[in-house]
């Protein structure tokens, strides 16, 4: 028996050593002091030994039980340190690499065009404002002089919603709520998306515009020439040609179309501006009285100018972009240079 237990002793040793991890090592441990263990059985066997031999055989299977139960706990201990250790190497994160550059957006070209006319016409004492891109009828078309058999209507190419609902086809629906809420004096721009069916290089079915208005007592036609021309200037500088050429709009009278001396040839003639030296760049005029019927403006007492401009159409004179369609593309190529 002595013998039996020198041999175990030394067959667990051995199989710990070879256990390569905490599992391998529980089986071992399993396979000699579990229940059905092999140690288990020698010492389940000391009871049918003589009497006077029982006491120091016992002894001796406790002494290997203790020695046993050591050495897999200390084998234990070490697997755990390798285990650790090849954690620690694997998931070694190198804390000096440099961290991964992050690109800066930029605002789009359009937003950055409005912001600008924007903040102009705030220095100026306009306040800003905004309302929905799908319309009423009455708001778009029927207050700003322009009824149901006009034929503006056909001019707008408008997108129905339903019969009495549209998508704005300008930012004109946002002055007529400003006035519907709002006494005067009031001086106001409103910047937004409109809606037009049309679709070319030229000419996209959603854009973008920027219209304002004024309205006081004893406001002049030489008041919206004099705040538009220092717009021109703050916007396109003080050198720059300006001229207003009479033109047509429903809601304003008399009406005017705002050239400028050609951004692109100084106004020697090129294809940009068709060889005539200059270029529109927004519609104006003095608000028509039915205007100020429609909102309950007592025109007797208020004049206003009100004016108009495509925000593309400014970006592309002012950045020498020549196809329209760049601008909702979104290609980061363009995007980048603004
Ligand atoms: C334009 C040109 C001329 C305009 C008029 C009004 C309102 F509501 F006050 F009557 N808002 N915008 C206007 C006038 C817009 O855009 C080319």
């Amino acid at each position: 028996m002595n013998n039996q237990l020198a041999a175990l002793e030394k067959a667990a040793a051995h199989a710990a050593g070879e256990a390569c991890s905490e599992l391998d090592l529980q089986q071992v441990r399993a396979r000699f002091l579990g229940k059905k263990g092999e140690l288990t059985a020698l010492m389940k066997g000391v009871g049918s030994l003589p009497a006077e031999q029982r006491p120091i055989v016992g002894a001796l299977a406790n002494e290997v039980k203790d020695r046993l139960e050591t050495l897999f706990n200390s084998r234990l201990e070490e697997l755990r340190a390798v285990e650790l250790q090849r954690r620690l190497t694997a998931e070694r994160v190198d804390v000096t690499l440099p961290g991964r550059r992050l690109r800066r957006g930029s605002r789009h070209p359009i937003t950055q065009v409005t912001e600008e006319i924007v903040s102009i016409f705030a220095s100026l004492g306009f306040g800003v404002a905004e309302g929905p891109e799908v319309e009423r009828d009455f708001y778009n078309f029927e207050a700003l002089n322009i009824p149901r058999d006009h034929p503006a209507r056909d001019m707008q190419d408008t997108f129905y919603v339903s019969d009495d609902v549209v998508l704005r086809t300008h930012t004109s629906p946002v002055q007529v709520r400003t006035m519907l809420n709002q006494a005067p004096p009031v001086r106001v721009v409103a910047p937004g998306t409109v809606y037009r069916r049309d679709s070319d290089i030229t000419h996209s079915p959603m854009f973008h515009q920027i219209e304002g208005f004024l309205v006081d007592r004893r406001v002049t036609f030489g008041d919206l020439k004099g705040m538009l021309t220092t717009f021109i200037n703050e916007y396109f500088g003080t050198g720059i040609g300006v001229r207003f050429r009479p033109s047509f709009f429903p809601f304003t009278e008399p009406s005017a179309e705002v050239d400028i001396q050609c951004v692109i040839c100084g106004g020697g003639g090129c294809r940009v501006c068709k060889n005539s030296g200059w270029l529109e760049i927004l519609g104006s005029g003095m608000i028509d009285p039915e205007v100020f019927k429609a909102v309950g403006y007592d025109p007797e007492i208020y004049t206003g100018f009100a004016f108009g401009m495509g925000i593309e159409r400014i970006a592309m004179l002012k950045y020498g972009v020549n196809d329209l369609r760049l601008f909702f593309e979104n290609d980061l190529r363009f995007l980048k240079q603004f």
